[in-house]
Parts: C-alpha cells; sequence; structure tokens
C-alpha cells in the first residue's frame, strides 16, 4: 500500500514538471498525414481533384459516398512504410516528437481498432498496425510520439454521415458515433500505445462542449503527461492552434503552435511538388519560435507508406542546420521586438540573443533598433568557428560592422551575449 501511494505521488510530480515539456521546449515537431487518403493521391477515376487530398470526399473534391470511398482500401498496401526510417528522418531533421493521423475526417483508422472494422488491420491487405511500429520506434529513438485525432468529423461512419455542419447535423447519429466509434477510439489511442505526447483534434465545429469535456477526461485519465490540442475545442485545450499554415507578424502570448506543410497540402498528392526549400522552411521555423510558438511541419507519405525523396532532402539540410546553431531554436524564446526586423528575426534565451540573418546586408553593417541593454560580447557563428563583431551605437541604434560574405548559405546566426536581459524601447 505504501509503496503504491509512493508510486502515485512520484508520478504526479513528474506529469507536472514533464507535462508538454517537449512542446514547451522543442519547438519543432513533425506532423504525419497519412491515411487511406493517402492511396488516392488525389486521383480519382483517372482524374486529378487539385486541393487537400484528405478532403477527397467532399463536394469540392472527387465528391465521393461512403461506397465508392471506403473499397480503395482493399488496394491499400502500404508495404514500403518504415517506422524506423521514418523516427530517425525526424530525429535528424531535428524534430523532437510526430503527431500522426491515427484517424483523419474520412473516418479510417490507421491502427488495429476494436470500435470500427474500418481500420488499416481490418480493412487492408497490410494487415500491420503501422501505429504501434511508429509508437514503439519512437520510444527506441527517445521521440516523442502522439495523435491526431478527427473527433468532430467523420464521413463514413456507419452511424450516419456527420458532417456537422448546420445543414445535415443530426444530433441523433452524432450522439451514437460519439458512443460507439469516437470516445472508444480515444481510449485506444491513449491506451494501446504508451506514453504520448499529445492528443491533436482538430475541427470542433459546434461540437457541444459536454462532449469535448468526456474527451479531454479519457486523455487526462490516460495520459497524464500528454496535451491536448487547442482544437479540442471550447478552449478546453492546453494550448492555442492557430490557422493552418499561418505564421503570425507580430508576438503571440501564451502557449501556442503553428501548423504547416512542406509542400501545398498535407495528404500526398501525386502532382504537389511545390516543395519549399530548406531556407524558407527554417525562416518559418525561426519565425514561429521569434514570435513565441511552436512550429509543426508536416510531411505526406504516399500510399506505399513512402516519404517523397525531395522532402526527406529538405527536412534533413534544416536538421544539419539545427545542429550548427541549437540555441537559436530549442527552449528559446520569443523576440523583445515582437515582430521581426528588416534583415531577420531574433530568439532569445535568458541574456543571450540569436540573430537570425535572413537577408544578409551587403553594407557590411547590421542595424538593431531600440536595445536598451550593453552588448558584452557580438560574434558571428559558423557552425565550425566564430568570429568576434565589432559593435557600437550610431543615433541610437546598435551596428554591428560585419563581414561581407555571411556566415552560413542558409541562414547565418550571430549571437549577442548582454549584461542582462533584453531591454528594447519600442520607439
Ligand atoms: O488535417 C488538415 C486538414 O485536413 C484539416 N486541418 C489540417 C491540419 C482541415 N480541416 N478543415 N480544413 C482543414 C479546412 C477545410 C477547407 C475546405 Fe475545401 C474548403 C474544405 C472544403 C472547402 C479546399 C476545398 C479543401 C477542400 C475543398
Amino acid at each position: 500500500k505504501m509503496w503504491g501511494d509512493k508510486a502515485v505521488t512520484t508520478k504526479k510530480s513528474q506529469a507536472d514538471s514533464d507535462k508538454g515539456k517537449r512542446f514547451r521546449e522543442g519547438k519543432y515537431a513533425m506532423f504525419i498525414h497519412w491515411g487511406l487518403f493517402s492511396q488516392f493521391a488525389n486521383k480519382w477515376n483517372g482524374k486529378t481533384y487539385y486541393g487537400i487530398g484528405e478532403w477527397m470526399m467532399d463536394k469540392n473534391m472527387a465528391n465521393l459516398t461512403t461506397a465508392e470511398y471506403a473499397p480503395i482500401a482493399k488496394e491499400f498496401n502500404p508495404v514500403d512504410f518504415n517506422a524506423k526510417a521514418i523516427v530517425q528522418l525526424a530525429k535528424n531533421a531535428g524534430m523532437k516528437y510526430i503527431i500522426v493521423t491515427a484517424k483523419h475526417h474520412d473516418g479510417f483508422a490507421m491502427y488495429d481498432s476494436k470500435a470500427s472494422d474500418f481500420n488499416i488491420v481490418k480493412a487492408t491487405p497490410f494487415k500491420r498496425d503501422p501505429m504501434k511500429e511508429l509508437a514503439k520506434a519512437c520510444a527506441e529513438a527517445g521521440m516523442g510520439f502522439g495523435f491526431y485525432y478527427s473527433h468532430n468529423q467523420d464521413w463514413t461512419t456507419p452511424y450516419g454521415t456527420v458532417f456537422n455542419t448546420k445543414d445535415n447535423l443530426d444530433p441523433k447519429s452524432f450522439e451514437s458515433y460519439f458512443r460507439h466509434k469516437c470516445l472508444p477510439q480515444v481510449e485506444e489511442i491513449t491506451s494501446n500505445y504508451g506514453p504520448i505526447e499529445l492528443v491533436w483534434f482538430d475541427t470542433p465545429g459546434d461540437m457541444k462542449k459536454e462532449y469535448i469535456e468526456e474527451l479531454v477526461a479519457v486523455v487526462r485519465k490516460n495520459q497524464p503527461n500528454a496535451f491536448v490540442s487547442g482544437r479540442a475545442g471550447h478552449g478546453l485545450g492546453d494550448y492555442n492552434t492557430l490557422g493552418d499554415m499561418e505564421i503570425p507578424l507580430s508576438n503571440v502570448d501564451g502557449l501556442w503552435e503553428a501548423v504547416d506543410v512542406s509542400n501545398d497540402a498535407w495528404g500526398y498528392a501525386w502532382y504537389d511538388n511545390n516543395w519549399k526549400d530548406p531556407k524558407e522552411i527554417l525562416r518559418r521555423l525561426i519565425s514561429t519560435v521569434a514570435r513565441g510558438g511552436t512550429y509543426m511541419l508536416n510531411i505526406g507519405p504516399d500510399g506505399r507508406g513512402n516519404v517523397p525523396h525531395q522532402q526527406q532532402k529538405t527536412l534533413l539540410a534544416v536538421g544539419e542546420w539545427l545542429k550548427r546553431y541549437p540555441d537559436a531554436i530549442y527552449q528559446a524564446e520569443a523576440s523583445p521586438w515582437k515582430h521581426a526586423l528588416p534583415w531577420g528575426d531574433i530568439t532569445k534565451k535568458k541574456n543571450k540573443l540569436s540573430l537570425s540573418v535572413y537577408n544578409w546586408p551587403n553594407t557590411g553593417k547590421l542595424y538593431i533598433p531600440g536595445l536598451q541593454t550593453a552588448i558584452k560580447t557580438s560574434r558571428l557563428l559558423t557552425g565550425k568557428n566564430t568570429i568576434p563583431l565589432k559593435h557600437y551605437t550610431e543615433q541610437g541604434w546598435t551596428v554591428l560592422d560585419i563581414p561581407f560574405a555571411p556566415g552560413d548559405p542558409l541562414v547565418s546566426i550571430i549571437e549577442l551575449e548582454l549584461s542582462g536581459e533584453a531591454r528594447v524601447d519600442p520607439s
């Protein structure tokens, strides 16, 4: 009994200190949109539908009924899926946790679900539980792991099509879907995959608060350390998620996250090669952290389970950069300037500022407005060595004499050690 009491106490204090730690300090996560929709790759009956592939059923896309959509499960056999390789990719990319679609709006469970036969183990020739494999690979690699779960929208539920628009929401069928599928599935994903980082609910629409409270209670019960996404609805999450692909221009208070895509959409689309290059991804990551947030970047494996090659290359290039300048991102805080500067952006760690120079000035001078705290040291990092920079003030502006060549081929980092926390005169 005593031992039991003690164990509970330890677990609780552990929970308080660890809760959301990877979210708060890691700052960079991998989002994975992978599901039955990946098998369509935005194509149906020979026609390509340009848009977000996980919305193939939508009337603005291929406009499919469940009877048309569901049978593709028989062709979904992602034999190239390699959980270890994906986790290694995330690790080399410098990401701290992975959030993967356990079930998207199409209602198809990507794991072994007892609550619904419309799942990858029961309905496909693949028969494996890729989420089990991913959870295990994450645990082995020290990578955080968590699930996306579409709690409100479920378009193929046998209890009726639940689009949850005002026009066709039927409260009885929603109640049935909630009791027989949604709630049991959230029990499953929070019970059967070890400790998880967070549950990423999406698109609450006008779902009733009582439903969301029940779902959040399940997460709290089974995963006391896990975060719940702001898109659970009714303010019941642990943090805020901005709009899809939104990176704010001014600092945002509180705990929040930006979610972004590597190309034009989430789920794999055969034609979508509009990849952001490493510098653009870096700018979006740094800018998010500089505004005070955490950045989650999506990948979309294809119907065979492969991560597109170009996507991997880009993630790895960003990962190499993060190895050179970890202090600019990990555990870093928002810019005291509260918005970007003409040449780039600033993140801070205690008395240290990391200046990320996106646009290297060709004048030999870098200007910093309004800094009130004295500079102890200023240096350009190159990943290998550091180059001391001369600093002085000119009409109230801080000026750094910089070399004509940037320190880094992607984004250069100048580090300032201050005599105290940065104070900035907003004028
Ligand atoms: O999972 C990803 C999206 O599928 C999901 N959230 C991210 C993380 C999401 N749910 N809703 N939306 C995104 C916005 C939906 C936009 C739409 Fe359309 C506009 C759906 C129907 C009209 C554009 C046109 C996309 C499909 C047709």
